[in-house]
């Protein structure tokens, strides 16, 4: 049953670019919807079941008039134009800002043009959002799509309580200074009651930056992990500005992994690829922060030195395609692919190619069986702002079993300092780093392991979540 909101709105409302259902479309034309795994919906269930909730977002679809409705969640679709969706998304979201929040991996394009259409849809979002909300509602807006909303939203809603919660990195002054709308962002942002980053250093350059363009107030001690909360002042209200790092279900994924299906999966693809000495797994959307290519490149002067032998290693890369449209995604498509294809034409045999490389998203439970069967897992971002398939990878390993290398540059490496931390930016180091992962004795790979696990199960998802909110909402 629809929870009838009609009239009083809901007490708790998430605003994210994209809605948490699926479409299923049957062979007799009907339409049914089902809540979508994983993820946001996963982390907020609890939420959901406590109190009538709402969300906010975009189907996926482009020009698509669907009313969504799902068990135990008033869902509020945000309609996109496909004009919108190539400026607000593909452009303003995915070519300006999210190479600027992750280091400039690639140029940002400036376009006015695209800022006009992000403002047009967040204004939407925001419109959406104050529909959705009963009075004195809490508002959790999410990520960097909707950096405008929580502004807008308090200007149509000032009795509301309105979170944000930034997924990516926050970046440096030298680099946000580039946008050419960058006090507009930061005044959007500063329409919140709580800004909440991955990390306490994220949290710190939002509030160095803010006083630097707006010339507020803003407090100077250290922001602590889920504790010693940054403050702004503006216009007489006190914005607090947080570190909560997101995580995962932790014991959801690790009953999941522990089933005997998962674990004889896992045996199976072992054996399918020839019973390996070392099984190597990359698990990543497609995009040029996660350093894919790193790890090719390493594996390759890793077989060309002798370090590694392609007659019994395998890797596996499993990726989920990604912003196609980008031109920049689909570059880097074309190198992995490439490099992919000269080092098992150089290494491999026509029956043992040492690199097994998937371009479509597995489901969930197969998955888990790579989780359970990879004895390295190899997450070498440029940049990440938290990287939750190191979590997950962690989460599955309750054997002990497996190593973890891991980028310096994702905001997991906060956390995880027992993985086989790498600089993905120093060669020799990634090797040594994956060479020490693949080889060192079994004690000291589970002597780590024991440690990251006993990270991961104590901090989860849901911990993620009510911090953030008591936090918001002053319990
Ligand atoms: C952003 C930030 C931050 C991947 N391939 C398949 C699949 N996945 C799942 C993973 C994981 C999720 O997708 C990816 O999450 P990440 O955190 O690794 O990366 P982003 O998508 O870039 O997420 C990131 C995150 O937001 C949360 O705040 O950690 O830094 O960039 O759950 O397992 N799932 C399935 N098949 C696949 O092929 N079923």
């Amino acid at each position: 049953m629809r929870p009838d909101t009609s009239t009083a709105g809901s007490d708790f409302v998430v605003v994210a670019n994209r809605l948490p259902v699926n479409k299923q479309v049957g062979d007799d034309g009907t339409v049914t919807w089902t809540r979508a795994p994983g993820g946001l919906v996963t982390a907020l269930a609890p939420v959901f079941d406590s109190q009538p909730g709402a969300w906010v977002g975009w189907t996926g679809q482009p020009d698509s008039a669907d009313d969504p409705h799902v068990d135990g969640i008033d869902i509020h679709a945000v309609p996109l134009s496909a004009a919108e969706v190539e400026d607000y998304y593909e452009g303003f979201s995915n070519s300006t800002l999210w190479p600027l929040y992750h280091d400039v991996l690639v140029k940002p394009e400036y376009r006015a043009d695209w800022w006009d259409v992000y403002i047009t849809v967040n204004r939407r979002f925001a419109e959406a959002a104050s529909a959705a909300a009963a009075p004195g509602a809490t508002v959790w807006v999410q990520d960097y799509q909707l950096q405008l909303v929580p502004a807008m939203l308090r200007e149509l809603r000032p009795d509301l309580k309105i979170g944000f919660f930034l997924h990516i990195p926050w970046p440096p002054l030298e680099l946000f200074s580039q946008l050419p709308w960058r006090r507009e962002i930061v005044e959007g942002l500063l329409g919140a009651d709580l800004i909440g980053f991955h990390l306490p250093g994220g949290a710190q350059n939002f509030l160095g930056l803010t006083h630097r363009l707006t010339g507020l107030p803003v407090s100077t001690e250290p922001v602590g992990v889920r504790s010693n909360f940054g403050t702004v002042e503006v216009d007489g209200r006190t914005v607090q500005v947080g570190s909560f790092p997101i995580s995962i279900d932790s014991a959801g994924v690790a009953a999941q992994a522990d089933t005997a299906a998962v674990r004889a999966r896992a045996a199976q693809l072992r054996e399918s690829l020839g019973n390996p000495r070392t099984l190597l797994l990359g698990v990543d959307r497609l995009d040029y922060t996660k350093g894919i290519d790193v790890r090719i490149e390493s594996l390759e002067r890793l077989f060309a030195s002798g370090r590694l032998d392609p007659a019994d290693t395998v890797f596996v890369q499993l990726a989920s395609p990604s912003r196609e449209n980008v031109e920049s995604y689909a570059t880097l498509r074309n190198t992995v692919e490439r490099t992919v294809a000269h080092i098992n034409g150089t290494y491999g045999t026509v029956d043992a190619p040492p690199v097994r490389y998937l371009l479509q998203p597995v489901p969930r439970a197969e998955l888990l069986a790579y989780f359970v069967a990879a004895d390295v897992a190899l997450v070498t971002p440029l940049r990440d702002g938290m990287n939750l398939v190191t979590k997950e990878y962690i989460a599955c390993r309750s054997d002990l079993g497996g190593a973890l290398v891991l980028s310096e540059f994702t905001g997991a490496a906060m956390e995880l300092d027992a993985a086989y931390l790498m600089n993905p930016y120093d060669d020799a180091a990634t090797d040594d780093a994956v060479v020490a992962a693949a080889t060192d004795d079994d004690a000291e790979r589970r002597r780590r392991m024991q440690i990251l696990r006993d990270q991961v199960m104590n901090n989860d998802v849901d911990q993620w979540a009510r911090s953030f909110l008591d936090t918001l909402t002053g319990k």
